[in-house]
């Protein structure tokens, strides 16, 4: 494995207007993200709710989605600049947008790997909630800037991914126009369905070997707590049954971390409020700081410091 020793910049994004049900926090406990690296806390970005934010197009309170993402685009900049490793603590997925849009304007291009249950490649014209935290892939992707009409609050931004450099993994509630971008787009999909067939273990090296077909990019990984299966992390907004153990989970996490690539993730969607029980956030909770563990190199096989060396009698 490559030498990992990693500083990590950790953003809070409380967002919750891309979406309706109530309020999604930060959670997961800053100080138990990483083991044994620095970790810089950059604290919780705050956010204003822009008066009279009528829909547009029918999608809710896009003024607010808008100016919020270009603060985090902004932050997230900062914090690779800074040279860590950024992780952005979500707060609802329309966060993905300016952690994206603000990652590869300090890095460049970017492999982004999605794992969720939803897509979230709706257009603000095909989406039948009006829900932005539905929508980012659409506003990201350059193949599907003639399709979104102009938004308010968003002139900031500019498309920056390639339909080519996007991998889905645990899909299993998609729209119908969802399903039709990606086929039309060609979108790497590794649905629930492929994730049954092939095992996580050939998901993570096909993931590997269609990103790198070209060159090797820092990856993006944009992590919904909702991919994991409802019955290990039931504190969110839309569970969706049949989803990834917690297993498969960290697997997509230790691998990503082991190709010494892994630049920024983001892990959206936890929602204490959704909660139905205190065990329900507890173990959401929990789920979510393993998965950045294993972003940042907690192994199962069990972890010491380099210098660790044994006490002589
Ligand atoms: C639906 C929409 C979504 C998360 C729900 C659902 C999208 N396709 N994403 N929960 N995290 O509203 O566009
Ligand atoms: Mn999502
Ligand atoms: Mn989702």
């Amino acid at each position: 494995p490559p030498p990992l020793q990693r500083s990590v910049g950790i953003i809070g994004a409380p967002f919750s207007k891309g979406q309706v049900r109530a309020r999604v926090t930060r959670e997961p406990d800053v100080d138990s993200v990483c083991l044994g690296c620095a970790v810089k806390d950059y604290g919780n970005l705050t956010f204003e709710n822009v008066a009279l934010d009528e829909p547009v197009n029918g999608s809710k309170s896009v003024r607010t989605v808008g100016s919020a993402n270009q603060r985090l685009s902004e932050a997230v900049k900062a914090v690779k600049r800074d040279g860590h490793t950024a992780v952005i603590l979500g707060g609802d997925h329309s966060l993905a947008i300016g952690s994206i849009h603000g990652h590869t304007a300090a890095v460049g291009p970017v492999s982004v790997v999605w794992v969720d249950a939803h897509a979230d490649i709706n257009t603000p014209l095909t989406s039948n909630t009006g829900n932005i935290h539905g929508q980012p892939m659409s506003y990201l992707l350059y193949e599907l800037q003639s399709k979104l009409p102009p938004l308010p609050n968003f002139s900031w931004m500019k498309p920056c991914v390639s339909s080519r450099d996007l991998v889905y993994i645990g899909l299993r509630d998609v729209d119908p126009a969802e399903c039709y971008i990606m086929k039309l787009l060609a979108v790497k999909v590794f649905s629930m369905t492929q994730v049954d067939q092939l095992g996580m273990a050939r998901v993570m090296e096909e993931t590997c070997d269609y990103l790198w077909d070209r060159t090797k990019k820092p990856i993006h990984l944009s992590y919904d707590i909702d991919a994991i299966d409802p019955s290990i992390t039931p504190a969110t907004g839309t569970p969706a049954v049949g989803g990834l153990t917690y297993r498969e989970g960290v697997y997509i996490t230790e691998y990503l971390y082991q190709t010494g690539l892994l630049s920024a993730v983001d892990m959206v969607e936890v929602n204490p409020l959704r909660g139905r029980t205190e065990d329900d956030v507890r173990s959401t909770v929990s789920t979510a700081v393993d998965l950045l563990l294993g972003c940042f190199g907690r192994r199962r096989e069990g972890n010491h410091l380099p210098d660790y060396s044994l006490p002589e009698p």
